[in-house]
């Protein structure tokens, strides 16, 4: 074998407030890095096309009411039963750009009361992302971004309790992005720190040991 064929893609995530563009910056360094020869792709949670995310837009976008434990549950499990196909891409070569991850599951359940530690454990074990940028930014900016919409979750209390959740998660190997810069420069530094992630972790194996 050649380490050509061995080598497999990075799981990069992109965490942070609403309104901080990691949606916008994603699609952007999918883009980017697929110009550059990566093979990559965009990747999305909560995934709403399957039945368990079906579930999870009913909350989040139908004001159809769940125990918020049980929606913790649903979360998690979103990224469960996209783990195989996660490690699929991976393992072929596939770099995959992910827009929110477990730390949001987190940072959201616990906002709303829930014990950090039991909001956790159902993601223990699931893949671990390979590069963390996180898009930080005051709330109060981010809200004059056109403010936020109809959805659970979009208001000031909150966001600023899940922005102190989040920073309490933070762990030493995340990459803080100053999210109130230009697009373009923001861009240059994902681009950037994606493609050290991507020649870093291609000979080593994928990690399954989220927060074990
Ligand atoms: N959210 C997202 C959670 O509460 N838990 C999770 O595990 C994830 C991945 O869902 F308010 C919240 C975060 C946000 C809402 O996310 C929908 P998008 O990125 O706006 O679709
Ligand atoms: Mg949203």
């Amino acid at each position: 074998h050649s380490a050509e064929s061995r080598s497999r893609g990075a799981f990069i995530l992109l965490e942070g407030c609403d309104r901080t563009g990691k949606s916008t910056q994603a699609a952007k360094l999918v883009e980017r890095l697929q110009t550059l020869g990566h093979s990559t792709k965009l990747w999305k949670f909560p995934d709403r096309t399957t039945r368990i995310g079906q579930m999870i837009d009913g909350y989040l976008a139908k004001g159809e009411d769940l125990n918020d434990h049980a929606v913790h549950l649903l979360f998690s499990a979103n990224r469960w039963e996209a783990v195989e196909a996660m490690e699929k891409h991976l393992s072929a070569g596939t770099t995959l750009v992910v827009d929110r991850y477990a730390y949001s599951g987190v940072a959201f359940s616990a906002a709303k009361g829930l014990d950090l530690e039991w909001c956790k454990h159902p993601d223990r074990g699931l893949l671990r992302p390979d590069l963390t940028l996180f898009l930080d930014m005051p709330i109060e900016e981010s809200m004059k971004r056109g403010g936020f919409g109809e959805e659970r979750y979009e208001k000031l209390t909150i966001q600023t309790k899940v922005r102190e959740l989040f920073l309490q998660l933070r762990e030493p190997t995340w990459v803080m992005v100053d999210a109130t810069q230009s697009i373009e420069s923001i861009h240059k530094e994902l681009v950037h720190q994606s493609e050290k992630a991507i020649t870093r972790v291609r000979d080593q194996p994928l990690q399954h040991d989220l927060w074990l």
